[in-house]
């Protein structure tokens, strides 16, 4: 286990990203190139001895240990692309010429993994949901790590719409194994929750908790941090009076990055990764010379099922001179849903959910 080939961006808590021309060489990212985003010290767990607890508003509590749950659920795969809400922040810093506060992550904040695991929709179900009377409004399934202190909270902890994990096609897992071997202690051994669509800090590691409730989590991370301040907040004390108006960031927006241009024989041989959230998977990715004036359409290399990523490839001819070059290559894209990517995102203290067009300069 070595995370030797990660750049680390900073070293405690450990935080880092591949290279990301090598990260788009894999259709599935291999484990050591999966990206390290903690808040707290990494924990190094004993299976045996570590327990997840499934409580609130069920009808019998539980506790299970790896070994109870690989015994009483059937496990099932799902390939899912893992998402940073804090992913192209220094793109964003760079294009607006801004500070943002927080790690200066490049592009690289993805990682799309074969997660295997028990359906948090069968766990929940065996639980049995219970629903008081009068208490209306959403519920939503809470998700706590209590194994260490954070740098802002003594554990950390996320909440998602208890609809999103009960829903058949949802896919929510409680994962114990990625790409099926069993999970690094980096990236939450024994168990972790994955949320596909959402953005990763929805994806608690090292979860010891799961408990059914009428209120979101009560963690910093989901209470504040994890959302999109309006460009008025310039600084960390006016950020305190936005927090508790402002909703959680769930999806992550439709983006695409590009990870490598070349020239070969008068065209420009374009490489990149495109990503959608919850409204759909990627239906097309186009790439432009001219600065957005024209489109071309580029080849689609990879996807798999509805939560992968999708790695694409364009090819642009230099030599027919139709459009006219701007030394720059954009690209965009575009879900099932037709959500796509606007030009350039606003600022945000937090540099979190930067989706403006990919760009390379050649
Ligand atoms: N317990 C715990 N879970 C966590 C975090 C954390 O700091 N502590 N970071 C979250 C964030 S912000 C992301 S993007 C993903 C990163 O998971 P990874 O380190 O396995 O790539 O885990 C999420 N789950
Ligand atoms: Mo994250």
């Amino acid at each position: 286990m070595s995370q030797d080939r990660l750049i680390v961006l900073k070293e405690w808590p450990f935080n880092a990203e591949p290279p990301l021309k090598q990260l788009i060489e894999h259709p599935i990212t291999p484990v050591d190139l999966v990206y390290a985003r903690n808040h707290g010290p990494i924990e190094h767990l004993i299976a045996q001895k570590f327990k997840v607890k499934v409580d609130g508003l069920v009808e019998h509590e539980a506790e299970y240990t790896l070994a109870d749950i690989q015994k009483k659920f059937p496990k099932v795969e799902v390939v899912a692309a893992m998402h940073c809400a804090g992913n192209r922040r220094r793109i964003m810093q760079d294009k607006k010429d801004k500070p943002v506060e927080g790690v200066l992550w490049g592009q690289a904040l993805i990682a799309n993994v074969r997660w295997g695991g028990v359906r948090l929709r069968d766990l929940l179900l065996a639980a049995g949901i219970c629903d008081p009377p009068g208490k209306e409004g959403t519920m939503y399934a809470c998700f706590a790590s209590h194994v260490t202190t954070c740098e802002e909270d003594d554990w950390y902890g996320s909440s998602v719409p208890l609809e999103k994990v009960l829903s058949e096609d949802g896919d929510a897992l409680l994962a114990y194994e990625m790409n099926g071997k069993l999970l690094w202690p980096e990236h939450g051994f024994p168990f972790r929750v994955i949320v596909p669509g959402y953005i990763g800090a929805r994806w608690v590691k090292w979860v010891d908790q799961i408990t059914v409730a009428h209120r979101e989590s009560e963690n910093f991370y989901q209470q504040k941090d994890y959302k999109v301040l309006p460009p008025e907040v310039q600084t960390k004390e006016q950020a305190e009076q936005y927090w508790s108006r402002l909703p959680p960031i769930l999806a992550n927006p439709v983006n695409s990055v590009i990870a490598s241009v070349g020239l070969c024989d008068g065209e420009l041989i374009v490489k990149g990764y495109a990503v959608g959230g919850p409204a759909g998977p990627i239906r097309a990715v186009s790439v432009s010379i001219d600065g957005g004036l024209s489109w071309i359409p580029a080849r689609i290399k990879y996807q798999e099922g509805r939560w992968s990523w999708t790695l694409w490839e364009a090819t642009i001819s230099l030599l027919d001179g139709s459009v006219e070059c701007h030394g720059i290559v954009y690209s965009r894209a575009e879900d099932t849903s037709g959500n796509t990517q606007p030009k350039d995102t606003d600022w945000n203290l937090r540099g979190v959910g930067y989706q403006g067009y990919g760009e390379i300069r050649f």
